[in-house]
C-alpha cells in the first residue's frame, strides 16, 4: 500500500498527480524550488519541502534532496511527472535501494528504452515493425557507406544516447553522408558523452503517431489507442489529438494489440508511450517513452480512463482497473499546450499574469496551476497549461475548440493562444490534413 506520495515535479503536472492523489485518499508532499514557493501545486499539498535554489539540477534534478525529503516526511512513494527525473534509471535504483516506491517502470526498462539502439532492437524483437536501418551502431566511415547503400538514400544518421530529436543528420545523397555521419558523431559526444550513432531511412513526410500502453509489471498489459502528435515545432508537441485523422479503427486494433502484446513478452509496468512513424499505411517504431506523457490527458477524454490512478493502482501491486475488453473509445478529443511565449516565434514571456480566466462547459479540460497574479518564473519550460476539449466527433471537438478559445483568457503575459485560434480555423487542420512538418511551413509562410 502507499500512503504518502512525494510529487518531484512542478507546474500544471505536479497539480495533477496531486488532483490523483487526493481522490485515492493519498496524502501529498510537494517539493519546489526557491523559485516556485507561490505555485499552486505547493498551496494544494499536504505537505511541501523546499529542496533548493532555482536551477533544476540543484532542485528538481537533486537527487539527494528528493531523498532526503522523502525521509524527512515519511514518504514511501514517488512519482515523477515528466520530464526531469521521470526517466532516470539511477533515480528508481536509489529510490528502490531505500525501500522508496518509484511510480514507473523498473530501472532496467527505463535504461532499455533510453538506449536507442537497445530500444530499437528489444522493438523488433517484441515484434513492433521498426524504422528499416543499421544492425545497431555504425561504426567508422566504411561502415556508413555500406549501411547507407543497403538502407538507400536519403537516411538518417542518429544519436544512440539521443532522443526526442537532439543530433540527427540527414544525407540525401552519397555525396553528403560522410559530413553528416562525422557531424553527427562529434555532435553526439559534445551533448552526450557518446559519439555511439545508428543509421536509419529517412521518412520525408510521415505523421508522429503514439500508442499508449499500460503494464501491470507482471505479464498483463494493455493498449489505449494512439495520438496523434504531428503538428511540433523544433520537436516541441504544440497540437496533440486522438483519435488519429488518418487512422481507422482497424488499423487502431492492428498496431495496438502488436504494442500490448509486446509489453506483456517484456513484463512493462506503468505507463508507456510507443512513438512511429506513420508514412503510407505503415507504422515504423523510433522511441518509447517509459513515462507519462504532456499530451496523456486525450487520451483520458476518449477512453475515461485516469492514467494517474492507473500508474498508483500498479505502483501499489493492484494491477490495472481495467482489460482491453473493457476500453471503450469515445469521440475526439484535442490538446493545446498554452506556452508563455509569443505565439509567431516561441521566444519565452515569463512575468506576472494580470488577469486568468479559464473556460468552462461541457467537453472542456484545462489543466493548469496559472491564477491572477501567479509570477511565472523564468527558470523552466514554458508550458502554464493544457487545453483539453473532447466532443462525440471531430467536427464537434473543432468547433467547441473555437468557443473554448474565444472565452480562455491570459493577460499580462504573451502566450500561445492566438496560435491556436489560427489553427482551429485552418482547412489543412479542419482536414485533419497535415504531417510533421506542416507547421513549420505554416509557420515559415506566414
Ligand atoms: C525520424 C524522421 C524521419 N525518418 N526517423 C525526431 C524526434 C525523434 N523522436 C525522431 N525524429 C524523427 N525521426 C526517420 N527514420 C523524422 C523525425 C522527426 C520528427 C519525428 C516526430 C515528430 C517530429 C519530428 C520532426 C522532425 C523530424
Amino acid at each position: 500500500m502507499i500512503s504518502k506520495i512525494l510529487i518531484a515535479n512542478r507546474g500544471e503536472i505536479a497539480l495533477r498527480v496531486l488532483r490523483a492523489c487526493k481522490e485515492l485518499g493519498i496524502a501529498t508532499v510537494a517539493v519546489h524550488s526557491t523559485a516556485d514557493s507561490d505555485a499552486m501545486h505547493v498551496r494544494l499539498a499536504d505537505e511541501s519541502v523546499c529542496i533548493g535554489p532555482p536551477p533544476s539540477r540543484d532542485s528538481y534534478l537533486n537527487i539527494h534532496q528528493i531523498v532526503a525529503a522523502c525521509e524527512i516526511t515519511g514518504a514511501d512513494a514517488v512519482h515523477p511527472g515528466y520530464g526531469f527525473l521521470s526517466e532516470n534509471a539511477k533515480f528508481a535504483d536509489i529510490l528502490d535501494a531505500h525501500g522508496i516506491t518509484f511510480i514507473g517502470p523498473t530501472a532496467d526498462h527505463i535504461r532499455i528504452m533510453g538506449d536507442k539502439i537497445t530500444a530499437k532492437q528489444t522493438a523488433q524483437d517484441l515484434g513492433i515493425p521498426v524504422v528499416p536501418g543499421s544492425a545497431g551502431e555504425v561504426l567508422n566511415d566504411e561502415d556508413a557507406l555500406k549501411t547507407a547503400r543497403q538502407i538507400g538514400y536519403p537516411v538518417l544518421i542518429k544519436a544512440t544516447a539521443g532522443g526526442g530529436g537532439r543530433g540527427m543528420k540527414v544525407a540525401k545523397t552519397e555525396a553528403d553522408l560522410l559530413e553528416a555521419f562525422n557531424t553527427a558523431r562529434s555532435e553526439a559526444a559534445n551533448a552526450f558523452g557518446n559519439d555511439s550513432v545508428y543509421m536509419e531511412k529517412y521518412l520525408e513526410k510521415p505523421r508522429h503517431i503514439e500508442i499508449q500502453v499500460f503494464g501491470d509489471g507482471a505479464g498483463n498489459a494493455i493498449h489505449l489507442g494512439e495520438r496523434d502528435c504531428s503538428l511540433q515545432r523544433r520537436h516541441q508537441k504544440i497540437w496533440e489529438e486522438a483519435n488519429s485523422p488518418a487512422l481507422n479503427v482497424e488499423q487502431r486494433m492492428k498496431i495496438g494489440q502488436i504494442c500490448a502484446d509486446a509489453m506483456k513478452k517484456l513484463k512493462y509496468r506503468g505507463a508507456g508511450t510507443i512513438e512511429f512513424l506513420y508514412e503510407n499505411g505503415e507504422f515504423y517504431f523510433i522511441e518509447m517513452n517509459t513515462r507519462l506523457q504532456v499530451e496523456h490527458p486525450v487520451t483520458e477524454a476518449i477512453t475515461g480512463i485516469d492514467l494517474v490512478h492507473e500508474q498508483i493502482r500498479v505502483a501499489s501491486g493492484n494491477g490495472l482497473s481495467v482489460t482491453q475488453d473493457g476500453i471503450v473509445f469515445s469521440g475526439h478529443a484535442i490538446e493545446c499546450r498554452i506556452n508563455a511565449e509569443d505565439p509567431r516565434t516561441f521566444v519565452p514571456s515569463p512575468g506576472t499574469i494580470t488577469h486568468f480566466h479559464a473556460p468552462g462547459g461541457l467537453g472542456v479540460r484545462v489543466d493548469s496551476g496559472a491564477y491572477a497574479g501567479y509570477k511565472i518564473p523564468p527558470y523552466y519550460d514554458s508550458l502554464i497549461g493544457k487545453l483539453i476539449v473532447h466532443g462525440r466527433t471531430r467536427v464537434e471537438c473543432m468547433m467547441r475548440l473555437r468557443r473554448v478559445l474565444d472565452e480562455f483568457v491570459i493577460d499580462g503575459i504573451k502566450t500561445t493562444l492566438p496560435l491556436f485560434q489560427d489553427l482551429v480555423s485552418n482547412p489543412d487542420i479542419a482536414n485533419g490534413d497535415y504531417d510533421i512538418h506542416w507547421l513549420e511551413h505554416y509557420l515559415a509562410n506566414d
